[in-house]
């Protein structure tokens, strides 16, 4: 039981005026903090919207607000890496894994076929697996997902018992990952970072795991990706619901784990 409050921390920064003025999305970030570190908490969100490669912010809100809810406890997805030597092959992986983990095929085609479209929004697109269209009708906002953390030391842990590198962005889509794919309507994930400098991206699905793939776009580029295939439609609105307001740290437990080789 965690008796202590907890604070949802949420920022957005953008170029050329704010987001809904027409501005340029630079950097968005989420976390969940206790009252004594606010202030640190708000200084890792202004710190990340500040040195990024997407440019300079010249618009930055940063809120916070009591979670009232309890926090659910979630283990981590566990972590492939699918090694390619270039973006037709990756994205070809991602197309298979996509397929594996329940899209069809028609679907993965029409979802393509929008793609640079749907890197617009500064938060996620859902994606219908039925229909094949965007349900989530939030056009540029898109769905962010809140209210989801991991603690440093427990991320250490798991990080050094796995061999993985300690990145802080590797931990942020990991985490949201695991919060996204926990939802029964979710069938899986596909990202890639609009960050220029970042080409690694990854396919997620509960079957699957998190899924990464070394190359997914090419070194430069500002077209990121992040669309939720779900198979739902009904549930629309208790959906966005947890997206965004269900507080969730992930937690790895080390007996829970199964050793890799
Ligand atoms: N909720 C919904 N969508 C989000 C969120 C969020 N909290 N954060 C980012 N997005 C969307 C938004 O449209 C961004 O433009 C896009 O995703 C990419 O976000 O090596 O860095 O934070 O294992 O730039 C994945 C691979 C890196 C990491 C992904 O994404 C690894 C990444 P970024
Ligand atoms: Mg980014």
């Amino acid at each position: 039981m965690i008796e202590e409050n907890f604070f949802s921390v949420r920022m957005r920064a953008s170029n050329n005026g704010a987001h809904e003025q027409g501005g340029k999305h630079i950097s968005g970030g989420e976390l969940i903090s206790t009252y004594g570190n606010l202030k640190n908490a708000v200084n890792v969100l202004l710190e990340k919207a500040l040195s990024h490669s997407r440019g300079n912010p010249d618009f930055m809100q940063i809120q916070f607000e009591k979670i009232d809810q309890p926090i659910t406890r979630l283990s981590p997805l566990h972590v492939g890496t699918n090694e390619v030597k270039s973006v037709g092959e990756g994205q070809l992986v991602a197309r298979n894994l996509l397929e594996k983990a329940g899209v069809p095929s028609e679907s993965i085609e029409k979802a393509y076929q929008q793609i640079t479209e749907f890197s617009e929004p500064r938060g996620a697109i859902l994606f219908d697996v039925r229909s094949g269209i965007r349900i989530d009708e939030r056009n540029e906002k898109g769905v962010r997902v809140s209210r989801v953390d991991w603690l440093t030391t427990n991320f250490e842990q798991w990080a050094d018992y796995y061999k993985m590198i300690q990145s802080h962005r590797v931990k942020e889509a990991l985490v949201l990952a695991t919060k996204v794919c926990a939802h029964p309507v979710t069938v899986a994930e596909l990202c890639w970072s609009d960050d220029p400098e970042y080409t690694t991206g990854y396919v997620a699905s509960k079957k699957l795991g998190y899924q990464r793939i070394t190359n997914l776009k090419k070194y430069g580029d500002e077209l990121g990706c992040r669309i939720f295939f779900v198979d739902g439609l009904s549930d629309l609105h208790s959906y966005i619901d947890y997206l965004e307001k269900q507080p969730i740290f992930v937690q790895w437990e080390e007996e829970n784990a199964t050793r890799v080789n």
